[in-house]
């Protein structure tokens, strides 16, 4: 057997300057879904998520609550880490910036990079937004009515002046614009790439990576009166994961990435600092960076004071968690905002789920169990209507690689949705029911076919439903080692005769009760 082929996958670290929102289990669900996705595959893959502990944003929350930064960081990465577990998440690892080993990882890439001549020690002056824990430039930013300055993402920003050491990220300008020329997959989508070389176009200014106002960070090697500026850290998070500076820790394997999954915002952090860092310091730079767009409360932004934050907790507990995943992972088109309310949802759930899997599952396997005793009927010669909807199950497995190979889960998921309609009006126009007294060899074909159907949907779907597409399968009593995509297609066809469990329905219909507490 031929080794497998490394996948590393990653998501952003979350601040864990308060708790989890849907915006991070968004991002969150989405990655373990193509961490699923590529595992189901064939890859040996690697998933890794986390917490970004330092820097002036969390330091000021906690001065705000009253309590010391250390315990604000304790507190909320505990809940981000209760949330991936929460959403079924199978990422391999959980990292925190905090955490020893990521102290030790920065320190490397920080000496690498002074070893490279392209740290200096100069002052800076300019603006600095602490919610986005970033520096402007003052053309991005604007002076409004209400007499505050707003950098572009919308935040205020206030004037910094302090001594620090600069990266010469200037230097760095032609190499960044040569690799995205010779690597146009390196940013996705298109549109996220055309603003990032517009900007690297614009030119690129040395970047100021210590403060020395605080002390909440990484200690620079040497001159410990300056703490790393956060993004310095938080993006070498990515190869703490992998046991970085060990070149030889067993992980290493895994670098560089495949896949770094991030929102839009934090888009020129990914696709300019972290390449122009790992360049510096002598690391190969990952393969891509992919940015999802952002999740919309009916239209608006989520905020406290809007009181439109919802808990992915309570969205959980509310749905179900594969309901929450497909809702979002089928709804959004990936790459792109979206929008989620109570409604949206209601209507996903029982119209792709309950009604047309979710029926087709149980009418289908009802009907094997009462006409076929249990198991699994013996097909005929098949019938043009037969090839047809089994020509389009096999091949939804090169539709789905070819959609999920740009990061498009939706497409994945509208391939796969669109059998299971077109198995539908199959199943309707054939009637087995009717079949039963008049031809039951060709029930049994139409049962036969109808199952096989539904087997490579549910393969397909456990990359987003783990758990009820795991159900399906158990209802066709497909063994546990042939679940993964290298049964899809008539290779893997059902055998016939086998004994199925009493079926039971897999994807309950939402009910509304009198007053929801999730539908805000
Ligand atoms: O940016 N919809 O952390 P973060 C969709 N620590 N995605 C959203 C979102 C929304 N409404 N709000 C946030 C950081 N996100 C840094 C990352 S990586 C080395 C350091 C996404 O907690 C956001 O785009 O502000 C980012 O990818 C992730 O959630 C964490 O955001």
């Amino acid at each position: 057997m031929t080794a497998k082929t490394p996948f590393y996958i990653t998501t952003a670290i979350s601040y864990p300057n308060g708790s989890p929102h849907i915006g991070h289990a968004y991002e969150a669900i989405a990655t373990d879904a193509i961490a699923r996705f590529e595992r189901l595959d064939g890859r040996d893959v690697y998933f890794l998520t986390g917490t970004d502990e330092h820097g002036q944003k969390m330091l000021q929350t906690a001065r705000k609550e009253g309590i010391d930064v250390r315990d604000l960081a304790e507190r909320n990465a505990g809940r981000f880490k209760e949330m991936v577990a929460k959403l079924g998440c199978s990422n391999n690892d959980f990292i925190r910036t905090s955490e020893a080993r990521h102290h030790a990882a920065s320190k490397a890439i920080w000496e690498r990079m002074a070893a490279n001549g392209d740290i200096y020690k100069d002052s800076y002056s300019g603006w600095y937004s602490v919610r986005d824990e970033a520096y402007y430039q003052e053309s991005e930013t604007e002076l409004r009515e209400d007499g505050v300055r707003y950098g572009p993402q919308g935040t205020p920003v206030e004037w910094v002046e302090e001594e620090s050491y600069f990266f010469r990220l200037s230097a760095y300008q032609d190499r960044l614009l040569a690799h995205y020329e010779a690597n146009p997959d390196f940013i996705g989508p298109d549109e996220r790439r055309n603003e990032v070389v517009s900007f690297v176009k614009g030119g690129l200014k040395d970047l100021s990576v210590s403060r020395t106002t605080f002390d909440w960070g990484i200690p620079v090697p040497g001159d410990e009166k300056h703490v790393m500026y956060v993004w310095v850290d938080a993006l070498t998070n990515y190869i703490t994961g992998l046991g970085f500076p060990d070149e030889n820790a067993e992980n290493w394997r895994y670098w560089p990435a495949n896949l770094h999954v991030i929102g839009k915002d934090i888009v020129r952090f990914h696709a300019v600092y972290w390449p122009a860092f790992l360049m510096s310091a002598g690391i190969a730079v990952p393969k891509r960076v992919f940015a999802h767009g952002f999740l919309f409360n009916r239209g608006e932004k989520m905020s406290k004071s809007v009181g439109n934050v919802i808990d992915p907790f309570t969205l959980v507990d509310h749905y179900g968690l594969d309901q929450v995943r497909y809702f979002f992972l089928r709804e959004v088109p990936f790459g792109q905002d979206g929008n989620y309310s109570h409604e949206a949802i209601v209507n996903r759930v029982n119209a792709d789920l309950a009604n047309d899997l979710g029926n087709l599952a149980q009418r289908s396997l009802s009907m094997i169990a009462k006409n076929c005793d249990g198991s699994l009927p013996v097909p005929g010669a098949l019938s043009e209507a037969d090839n047809a909807i089994l020509g389009q199950a096999d091949a939804m497995a090169a539709a789905c690689r070819e959609a999920m190979n740009s990061q498009a889960i939706h497409q994945a998921l509208s391939t796969v949705w669109a059998c299971v309609a077109e198995a539908n009006r199959y199943f309707a126009s054939q009637e087995p029911w009717a079949l039963r007294k008049t031809d039951p060899d060709r029930m049994g074909t139409v049962l036969y076919v109808t199952a096989e159907v539904i087997r490579q949907v549910a393969i397909l779907a456990q990359p987003v439903m783990p758990d009820s597409a795991s159900k399906l399968l158990d209802l066709l009593s497909v063994a546990q080692d042939a679940r993964d995509f290298s049964t899809l297609g008539s290779v893997g066809r059902l055998a016939s005769g086998i004994a199925l469990p009493k079926p039971v329905g897999v994807f309950p219909r939402y009910v509304e009760e009198e007053k929801s507490e999730a539908s805000a």
